[in-house]
Order: structure tokens, then sequence, then C-alpha cells
């Protein structure tokens, strides 16, 4: 009977190896033949941060190799020393002038010899930045890329990198695709989810150091005793990690929740409310990092509604803050239904207040000028706004690249808004050399993005949408780091180092953004999607009494002539609000980047693209390759299967025979639909539509899960 048992452990055990439910995401430490020997560690300071990096080192070591990690405060014999520079040790080895520049984040990882002997030194400033140079050197060895002799000086290009939930306060998640919302509020502050530590860890390991926990369409309730003191909980745990935890603000909270009778920013009594409950919020979690706000935006209170400014808004809270250095992160996604172009609105509202806001607040810009589309030009007011702090906010979550069903790879995304020259301060002056300090010295900067995080077992509900968790997070710690840099290191610790399997898989990847926009919206079109959940296509979409501007036909502007939005100097001139040489290669179509044509102008049906072919042929062209990519990326991935685990392949293997079937239905529906305005024949070499258009408008999909 013993002997049954043992083997039947034995069995489970080796079992489990591989199976793999995607739950440790990039932290998985798989076991290798190369494994550098870290387990004798030097340490001579204790704090709850260094403790966290031991911790680390040991879950890494046990794992790697079996062997845990002996800490001791000696250094002989040790394999690796680490410390802040308050450690004797650290001191001895590592020069005081080293550490300039290191800031608080930054860290030092260097080979030293010592008597014939090699060790690694892990330095910095602070225990964070110790935590943050731990989790490097872990990934160079799951990455086979810790060289001989190391000597790395790494310092985050942003302040703030922090994530946006857009979880509420019963569980749901606004756009959300990976299950309800990791934050338990029921449960907390008694019951602790062990997840909320491991949502902490991964986040550290990226560099990831603040989170704003709710939705920006924000509950007052937020603000109540009672879910400060479940926020509190959260926030003690993500501390040692490094982790600042944010709030979003509901702008009538004194209302709604103080009983005031207004919320104007300028009446006494609201100004003392907020300084009232910034000093309680304070008194509980001493190191808040601030608001974000949601303001006069898609039926939201705000300032406006009092007749004052967002500049108004914006100071009164950062007033509030301001004695305990909290921040204002005060969003430009604001846009009203009127004759105005929605692309242009956030910076007719913002341009003029530049320079009234106070130094602790920082507008926080999404993108593109509209909304998370799968491809936008970047928001004309980065670098437009000089005397402002600006931020940019990306969406990590699908809402608009087929929720956690389809695979996309954001890292292309993420850069292109990045890489963007604005021209604002001269050429070369990206949105990354404008929000990170580089151009436009701030007291803080700051890059967001909205998570796609939720309690499914893998976190993110595709295995591969984690790729863009990790992602956001290595840019925001660095946005020069290339795409397939990222997805290089991301693949490796997240499935296998074998050759055969990284390539082909880093091909999909890097390739599969583009594929999406091919198969959804080529050529600069934009929000055509269903109405409400925004998954599948409905470029016919006309809603009875709904906004304009939430109409598929308010972007594509079909006709007999032709396709796209007329942003020019005849349409609505929406190209104006960029710097030159910009707005003159945007306004005219024979310069304007194809990728962005029907953006910024309604081209005829027989326009001639570049490549010769017609504007008509063009659009199916892209259609059809936004398909086959697809197809592609099944193939390659059947192959995939000796290389990783059964049920992870399984899982994406299902995944993208959705995301084929989504891709045709896409491809049909869309040039069905403008093929009643174009009246042209589909390219003859392209696969032809499998649907009838008529079928298609039936589609009604029940997506009361997902808003
Ligand atoms: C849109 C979403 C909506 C959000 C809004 C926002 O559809 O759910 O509330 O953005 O960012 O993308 O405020």
């Amino acid at each position: 009977m013993k002997y049954i048992i043992n083997t039947f452990i034995f069995v489970m055990f080796s079992f489990s190896l591989f199976a793999e439910d995607g739950s440790k995401l990039w932290l998985r430490y798989a076991p290798s033949e190369t494994v550098y020997d870290f387990s004798r560690v030097t340490i001579d300071e204790n704090t709850p941060t260094l403790e966290k990096a031991l911790k680390e080192l040991s879950i890494a070591s046990q794992s790697f190799t079996g062997k845990d990690i002996e800490a001791s405060k000696a250094t002989d014999n040790s394999s690796l020393i680490i410390g802040t520079v308050k450690s004797k040790n650290i001191a001895s080895i590592i020069p005081a002038k080293d550490f300039r520049g290191l800031g608080n984040d930054g860290y030092i990882i260097q080979t030293i010899n010592k008597g014939g002997k090699q060790s690694t030194v892990i330095a910095s400033n602070t225990d964070i930045g110790v935590l943050y140079g731990v989790f490097h050197f872990l990934r160079l060895i799951q990455t086979n890329q810790l060289p001989e002799s190391v000597n790395i000086k790494e310092t985050p290009k942003y302040d703030v990198r922090i994530l946006n939930h857009w979880d509420n306060l019963d569980g749901t998640i606004e756009r959300g695709y990976a299950g309800y919302s990791l934050w338990k509020w029921n449960e907390l502050p008694n019951t602790l989810s062990p997840r909320y530590e491991g949502y902490a860890r991964a986040n550290a390991s990226v560099g990831i150091n603040a989170t704003v926990l709710n939705n920006v369409n924000a509950s007052p309730q937020i603000l109540s005793k009672e879910y400060l003191s479940k926020v509190k909980a959260l926030a003690e745990i993500f501390r040692p990690y490094g982790i600042k935890v944010y709030l979003a603000v509901n702008f009538s909270s004194p209302k709604e929740l103080g009983g005031l009778p207004d919320s104007d920013p300028l009446n006494k009594e609201v100004i003392k409310w907020w300084n009232d409950k910034a000093k309680e919020i304070y008194s509980i979690i001493p190191d808040f990092g601030g608001f974000l706000v949601k303001a006069n935006s898609e039926g939201l209170p705000g300032p406006q509604d009092y007749g004052r400014t967002h500049a108004d808004g914006a100071n009164m809270l950062a007033d509030a803050l301001k004695p305990y250095n909290g921040i204002i992160m005060w969003r430009a996604f604001v846009y009203n239904p009127s004759s105005e172009d929605r692309a242009k609105q956030a910076y007719l509202e913002f341009m003029p207040l530049d320079g009234q806001f106070r130094d602790n607040v920082i507008i926080q810009i999404k993108n593109g000028p509209i909304d998370f589309q799968p491809r936008e030009p970047f928001s004309p007011l980065f670098g437009a706004m000089q005397k402002t702090p600006e931020m940019v906010e990306f969406q990590i979550t699908q809402e608009y690249l087929g929720f956690s069903n389809h695979l996309a790879y954001l890292a292309p995304l993420f850069k292109e808004t990045l890489d963007s020259d604005t021209y604002s301060n001269g050429k070369g002056s990206t949105v990354a050399k404008i929000t990170d300090g580089t151009l436009r010295p701030h007291q803080r900067t700051a890059i967001a993005a909205v998570a796609n995080i939720g309690e499914d077992t893998n976190w993110c509900g595709h295995h591969f949408a984690q790729s863009n968790w990790y992602a956001f997070g290595r840019l925001a710690w660095d946005h020069q780091l290339t795409s397939e840099q990222i997805a290089d290191e991301w693949i490796k610790m997240t499935f296998s180092k074998d050759k055969n399997f990284v390539n082909p898989v880093k091909d999909i990847m890097l390739a599969s953004r583009e594929a999406v926009v091919d198969y959804m919206m080529p050529m600069g079109l934009h929000h055509i999607f269903a109405f409400g959940h925004h998954y599948g296509p409905e470029p016919w979409g006309d809603v009875p009494n709904a906004r304009p501007d939430w109409m598929p036909w308010y972007y594509h502007n079909a006709d007999s002539i032709g396709l796209g939005f007329n942003r020019t100097s005849t349409g609505s001139n929406a190209v104006s609000q960029y710097f030159s040489p910009l707005k003159e290669i945007y306004n005219d179509p024979s310069r304007c980047p194809e990728s962005l044509l029907l953006w910024f102008h309604h081209i005829p049906w027989n326009y001639k693209m570049k490549n010769g072919r017609s504007m008509w042929d063009e659009l199916c062209y892209k259609y059809d390759s936004g398909v086959q990519q697809v197809r592609g990326f099944r193939k390659t991935w059947e192959q995939m299967q000796p290389y990783i685990d059964e049920q992870r392949f399984s899982d994406v293997k299902s995944k993208l025979e959705i995301q084929s079937k989504d891709a045709v239905w896409w491809k049909d529906a869309c040039l069905l639909y403008f093929q009643t305005f174009s009246k042209r024949p589909i390219a003859s070499d392209i696969e032809l539509p499998i649907h009838k258009l008529d079928d298609l408008k039936k589609i009604k999909l029940d997506m009361k899960h997902h808003n």
C-alpha cells in the first residue's frame, strides 16, 4: 500500500511538471542545466523589501537547482552580495560616487573578484532598487544572458509606472476579459487572498511601482471610511514590493458621499471636504500616491457642471494632496456630442489651460485622439502643452483588439506612440522624450496603462495577453527596449528557451498587432465596432437616438465616392493640431502614411495607392492579408506542441481557432458592407466572402459581462 501511495505521489508530481496553467506568469524559474549558483548570499540589512528580495532568490534557487539559499552577514564564500548604499559590505565594495544618478529605483549589478573568487553584487540607494536588481539578475539567468562578467547600471525612464484598473466595487471589471476583479472588496480587509501578493510581486518584477485600484468611472464609495480600510489592507501588502496605491475619484464625492449641496471646486466647504479627506487618507495610508480623475467625460460629473474649468477642478484636488506629496492624474479623455470632430476635442479643451495647472498635476492623455483603436496617430496634445506635465495612457486590456480571444502583442503599438515624433521642440521630440522629462524636465514623470488582469487562473484570460502586462512594465522602465527584445525575454521565461520555439513564436508575436489592424481596421479606418461591447464588426451600426460620435458611420463616412474621415484643411482640419511638418504631411494624401490614410482623408474608391492598386482593391488585400496571417499563426502554433506543456498549448490553440474565425467575420462584414458603396467586385485573387451581409447584420452578441 505504501508503495502504491508513493508511486501515486510521484506520478502526480511529475504530471504537475507538465501541466501548467499560466498562473506563474514569467516567474516560472524553469530548471536548467546552465545555472549560476547564487545560493550563498551576503546581506547585512533587514527591511521588509529586502526580505522579499531574499525570498525571491530562494524561490528561484530552489526552482533552478533544488538548493535553497543561505543568507549571512559575512562576505566570505558568498556568490551574491546584495544591499543598499547603507550596507557596510556594499560600501566596502562600491564607491559612493557610483550611486549618484541611480535615484530611488536604479541599481548596479556588478561582478567582482575577491581573492580570486568571483561574486555578483546587486546594490542600490534603496531597498526597492535592490529588489529590482534581483529581478533583473534572475531575468538574465532565465534568459541565458548572464555573461561571465557583468557591469550593469539601470535607472527607469519614468518615475511613476502605473496600472489603471477599471475594477468596480461590485467585483465586475469594465472592459475586463479575465474574469472578475482580483480585489475581493466584500472580504477585505479581513481576508487577504494570496493573489494580492502574487500581483505585487509580478509588478515589481517588471518595475511597475503604482496602481489605481478602481474604475475611472468611479463610485464615490471608494472614499468612504469602510473602503479606505480595505484599500489600506491592499496597500500594506503592496508596500514591500514598492507599489503605491492610487484611487480614481468621482468629482461629485463631496455631494454624493459627504452630503454637501454641491461639489463646486470653488466652494469653501467643498475644498474643506477634500482637504479633510486627504488628511484622513494619509493618516491611514502614509505613502498614498494620489488621485486619478475622469471628469466631464461620458456623462461623469466635473468642474464644468459649475461653470469651472478642468484646471479649477484639478488644482483644488492638487492643493488638497500637496502637503502629503500626492499627485493628480487628470485625464484628457473628454469629448461631447457636438459638431466638432471628436478627434479634436481634447486639444481644444486643454490647450487654453496650458500653464494653469499646479505642479503636482499631470495630464493623462490616451495614446491616440479617439480611443485605444487598433491603430491611431498619436494624440496631438503630446508636446502641444508646453507648460504642463503630460503622461501617456495605454490600454493593455484588449477592448478594441479582440478581448482575451485574440493574440495581439502590443509592444509594437506602445512603441509606435512613444517613438512618434511630435516635432514640438524641433525634430526628434518624440512622445517618449516629451513625457519622460528629457525635453521637458518636470517634478515627476509618469506612464499609465489600463490593466488586463482579473481573477482568471492565468491572470489575463489569454496566455499571450500576459506579454502585454509584461511589455508595458518593461517599456515603462526603458522605452528604448525593442519589441523584439521584450518578446524574446518574455517567451523564454514564460514558455521555453528552445530556439525552435522562441523564434517562430516571436515571429507570431511581432506580426500579431498588424494582423489585427489588417483584419479589423486597415489603412486608418477606426471605430467600426459593434455598439457597446466593441467585440465584432458593425460598420453598418446605427442605433436610434444614440450619440453620432458613438456610431461607425461617423468615423468611416462611406459613400458612393469613397471612404474615410476628411480631417484635412478642407474637412475638420484636425491636421492643424499637429506641428509642422506633420500637419502638412498628414494633410496631403500623397505624403500621409498609407497606414493612416482613411484616418485623415476621404479617399475615392479608385484612388491609386503607392503600389498601383486602387484604394478598394488595397482594402480587399489588407483584410485578406489579416485573415491569412492568423491562419499562418495557427499553422505555426500546431508545430509548437513538442516544446511546451499540453494545457497551455491547447488553450492557445483554441483561442487561435476563435481568432481565425473572427478574422474572417471581420473581413467579410467590412468588405461586403463597404462594397454596397464602392459597387466594385471583391479583388479576384483573394478569398471570397463566405458569409452573407444580411446574416452578419443579424449577429447580436450577448456581452452582458463585458459591458
Ligand atoms: C472607453 C471605454 C469606456 C471607458 C472610457 C474611458 O469604452 O468603457 O470608460 O473609454 O477611458 O474606451 O474613460
